[in-house]
């Protein structure tokens, strides 16, 4: 974040990225124009779900008017011209990764598809009576209960690294909790509730040096800032593409080639053999495998483009923009008589939680709607941490691309009125 006297400097036409252009980026969001209760659209809800550019719901569209079949099957030229379309968006989710090879992308449905994955086949194979996990108090919901349900299944121990009360992950501590039975550390990359990055490089480094494997919940990652899979050497690496300005419906789950190779399959049913008989099937190999039935053929090709329309931004644009947005809008919160911030820790992504003394979550969420301002309110999928918070809820603005100083702006505006609503 940048030093007090820059940021009580900021106005809000100021561009503090100037490799950025937000109007223009504006410009390919058609739902930015709707007004709601009159007011034009705030929309500080991206870390819930993202809105779409032109260029992915064109795409989209292109694809159902022009070139859809199913993929994998057809011998004529529709469906090999969709299946070009669906394995080429796995060669960009490859190159945005820098996955080693692209047989280690498997597309899912969504983040929370993947993170199950792993559970019911690695987890499955490879784990035994007495074996650790170690999950995070700040995971989401998707990222807890596959491991509840593996550790019931199995006996496996379940163990879980504390955050600080502004929201740091506490490395020293979650050193402490590896042993030799660790097997696993499932950590988010990037917290959907304080923001929070976790340092991923040393939690493989330590993870790895006990012997454990390591995935990340990259669902709030790879939208805010460059991810290499590689550079980071985890062993699992999920994300979600509606987050991403693509289509609901497709998630990625990236492996090394060895561990999948080695994992059995998840889901089983057409495409993901190599012969059936009734006495015995053959899988087919990697990334097929991991894929049964007819995939999401056209969320998986809009998310090819949404990776298009953000790579051509450039993510580290992307990052410098939304610090600035961050540095701004946290400025402006705190100006808010009676408003607490919930996660400060130094190492933000551009999502703000916040309390008010007088309104709930809910309450402030539903002022402010008659103020064009979309944000959430609630627990954000992730109880146990709302438990070690002790919070019941909390409201999240959270700042994507298209968003603007002018948002905070509107937000702080709004933010009085409950207040005064409220007292
Ligand atoms: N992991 C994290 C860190 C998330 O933020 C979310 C969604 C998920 C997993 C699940 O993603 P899905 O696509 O599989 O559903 N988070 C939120 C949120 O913060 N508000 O709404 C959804």
């Amino acid at each position: 974040m940048s030093d007090t006297t820059e940021v009580m400097d900021m106005r809000p036409g100021d561009s503090g990225a100037a490799a950025f252009d937000v109007e223009r980026v504006r410009a390919d969001f058609p739902i930015l124009n709707e007004t709601v209760h009159g007011r034009p659209l705030v929309f500080l809800d991206s870390a819930a779900s993202a809105q779409k550019p032109r260029q992915v719901i064109d795409t989209v569209r292109h694809v159902y008017e022009h070139e859809y079949a199913n993929v994998h099957r057809g011998a004529y030229h529709l469906s090999e011209r969709a299946t070009a379309l669906y394995e080429g968006a796995r060669d960009k989710v490859r190159d945005f990764l820098n996955a080693r090879d692209r047989k280690e992308i498997i597309f899912t449905s969504n983040v929370t598809e993947a993170i199950n994955l792993v559970a019911k086949s690695w987890g499955r194979a490879f784990l035994e009576e007495g074996d650790e996990i170690i999950i995070s108090e700040m995971e989401h919901h998707s990222n807890i209960v596959p491991w509840q349900m593996l550790r019931d299944e199995k006996g496996l121990t379940l163990k879980i690294a504390p955050v600080s009360d502004d929201g740091v992950f506490l490395l020293d501590d979650f050193e402490r909790l590896l042993t030799e039975r660790t097997k696993l550390v499932a950590i988010t990359h990037v917290s959907n509730v304080l923001g929070t990055i976790t340092p991923a490089e040393e939690i493989v480094r330590l993870a790895h040096d006990a012997g454990a494997k390591v995935l990340f919940d990259g669902a709030q990652a790879v939208v805010h800032m460059p991810v290499d899979v590689q550079a980071l050497d985890c062993d699992f690496y999920g994300f979600t593409g509606h987050k991403l300005y693509g289509p609901s419906g497709i998630g990625v789950l990236y492996g090394k080639a060895e561990l999948l190779d080695a994992m059995p399959p998840f889901l089983g049913g057409g495409d993901m053999i190599r012969s059936v008989t009734f006495e015995k099937t053959t899988y087919a190999p990697l990334p097929a495998k991991f894929e049964a039935g007819t995939p999401p053929i056209v969320q998986a090709i809009g998310l090819g483009a949404a990776i298009d329309y953000v790579s051509e931004l450039g993510l580290a644009n992307i990052a410098a923009h939304e610090r600035d947005l961050l540095t701004y809008a946290t400025q402006r919160l705190a100006s808010v008589e009676g408003l607490r911030l919930i996660g400060t820790a130094p190492d933000k992504a551009s999502v703000a939680s916040f309390t008010m003394e007088s309104a709930h979550p809910h309450d402030i969420s539903t002022v402010i709607d008659r103020a064009g301002v979309a944000i959430r309110a609630g627990h954000h999928c992730a109880e146990p941490l709302m438990a070690r918070l002790g919070l019941v809820a909390t409201a999240r603005a959270s700042f994507g691309i298209y968003n603007r100083r002018e948002d905070a702006d509107v937000l702080v505006e709004a933010l009085e009125t409950v207040r005064e609503i409220f007292g």
